[in-house]
């Protein structure tokens, strides 16, 4: 057996019953045996051993009063996964189905993410079972407070630097920072997604999906095509989806869906700048449901289907994981669809992966296709540090370079490693090395 078996053997071992989590372990793990082969020093130190286990893991209760005076309770986690490149760095989320299992994943990928990304940032991801759908901004602003009551303890602008995620947008971010200052005392970049008026960095709120187009331009650029005319799905409505759409519009793309978890609507004739405009007012203002996108503009609505079943050319998950499953990844190939950049993370399970790379479909995984979220994340603590703020133009020249840098990082390993064009296999390798060499270096850890 070789070593990678053997480890994966004692994760699987060690970890069951987290069944996002080891998805997560094993499509990095299956990426990885060429590596091992070259660096004996990788197996020598037990480098698998360590990365899969958090450097640090906190749950706490997070006890809060709803607007009818009933006390309520939610679980807070963090996860600190790995600080071998820079401070903790993730995102926070709030959905009912937050669990261990669900955040593991998502602090693992980020380790490889953030070191895709060549910023100085370790990877870590947070949350809770909270559920802000339906709730009062009261109730959301007490909830966080009790969140960040206990949470302020473990991180820091130097040590741990959360953001947003799923359900976690400006207002959830704003009512913590308040929080933060007033517990600290301190003005401090200790979170990322802040409002530009109180130290947020222009670009972060469009960056996630700008990044995403951008990584699907670049697939796009080795073979010599471009987003132009094409017919492209969305999924979710949210921060994500929002911003794929807006530059799918900018880079002449036609963008003819977008879902939540109630469903899907589908426009043919394209969803444009104005439709969009009221979306965002629909999701971020209203907070209602994407059904009245079919009402307001007579469009087709789905009720509890995903977009994948649409013929398009382009397809960009941006809701949540597994959300396209080995049929729907047939289906779309079937219907045409030549490239896959997720905007979501691991919003494919392991058998539409398969179906991706095994066609040999333009795919972008999402630890490098969303990678410009926290990349302008890291841009904003800069900012930060050097309290300073840089242009609109300036920021996205970056992310755009970023995202660019990304491609090549992957592209070119998935060449040297003998399966040009591979970005599973070659953001997985180009992502772990830098780590696992950073880790190397620093003894002990
Ligand atoms: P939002 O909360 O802004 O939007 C989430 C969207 O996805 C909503 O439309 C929501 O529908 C839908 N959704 C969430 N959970 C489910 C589910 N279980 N089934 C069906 N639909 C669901 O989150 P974001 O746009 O920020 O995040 C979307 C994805 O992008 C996530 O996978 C996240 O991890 C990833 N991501 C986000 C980054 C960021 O900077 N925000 C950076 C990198 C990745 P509903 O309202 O009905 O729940
Ligand atoms: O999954 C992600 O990369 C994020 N949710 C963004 C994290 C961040 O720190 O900006």
């Amino acid at each position: 057996m070789s070593y990678i078996e053997k480890v994966w053997q004692r994760v699987e071992h060690r970890n069951a019953g987290e069944p996002e989590f080891l998805q997560a372990v094993k499509e990095v793990f299956d990426s990885l045996s060429p590596v091992f082969d070259k660096n004996p020093r990788y197996e020598k130190e037990n480098i698998l051993e360590r990365i899969v286990e958090p450097e640090r893991q906190i749950i706490f209760r997070v006890p809060w009063i709803d607007d009818k005076g009933n006390m309520q309770v939610n679980r807070g986690f963090r996860f600190e996964f790995n600080s071998a490149l820079g401070p903790y760095k993730g995102g926070l989320r709030f959905h009912p189905t937050v669990n261990q299992s669900i955040l593991k994943f998502l602090g693992f990928e980020q380790i490889f993410k953030n070191s895709l990304t060549t910023l100085s940032m370790g990877g870590g991801k947070g949350g809770s079972d909270f559920d802000p759908k339906g709730k009062s901004d009261m109730e959301v602003m007490r909830f966080c407070q009790s969140f960040m009551t206990e949470l302020f303890r473990h991180i820091g602008p130097d040590t741990d630097v959360p953001a947003g995620d799923i359900g976690v947008g400006a207002r959830e971010i704003g009512y913590m920072f308040g929080q933060y200052k007033r517990i600290r005392n301190e003005f401090t970049g200790v979170l990322t997604g802040k409002r530009l008026e109180w130290g947020g960095s222009l670009i972060r709120p469009e960056a996630t999906g700008y990044g995403c187009v951008y990584f699907a331009d670049e697939m796009l650029k080795v073979k010599k095509q471009t987003l132009e005319g094409c017919v492209c799905t969305v999924s979710g409505s949210g921060n994500v989806a929002q911003y794929t759409v807006e530059k799918l519009l900018a880079m002449g793309a036609k963008p003819v869906t977008l879902s939540d978890s109630g469903g899907t609507i589908h426009d043919p004739a394209g969803i444009t700048a104005e439709k969009l405009e009221w979306v965002m007012d629909l999701k971020n203002v209203r907070r209602g449901r994407i059904s009245e996108y079919a009402t307001e503009f007579g469009a087709k609505y789905m009720a509890n289907q995903n977009p994948w079943s649409i013929p398009c050319d382009c397809a960009f998950p941006s809701a949540t994981q597994n959300e396209i499953n080995g049929d729907d990844a047939k289906t779309l190939i079937k219907n045409g669809c030549r490239l896959v950049s997720e905007g979501a993370n691991m919003p494919s399970t392991p058998e539409a992966v398969d179906v991706f790379v095994s066609e040999k479909i333009m795919y972008g995984p999402g630890k490098a296709a969303n990678a410009g979220g926290v990349s302008t994340s890291g841009l904003e603590m800069s900012q930060n540090s050097m309290r300073l703020n840089w242009e609109r133009d300036e920021v996205d020249a970056r992310l755009r370079q970023i995202m660019t840098n990304i491609h090549s990082a992957a592209y070119n390993a998935s060449v040297e490693y003998g399966e040009t064009g591979n970005y599973v296999l070659g953001a997985n390798i180009a992502g772990f090395i830098k780590v696992a060499n950073a880790m190397l270096d620093q003894g002990l850890v």
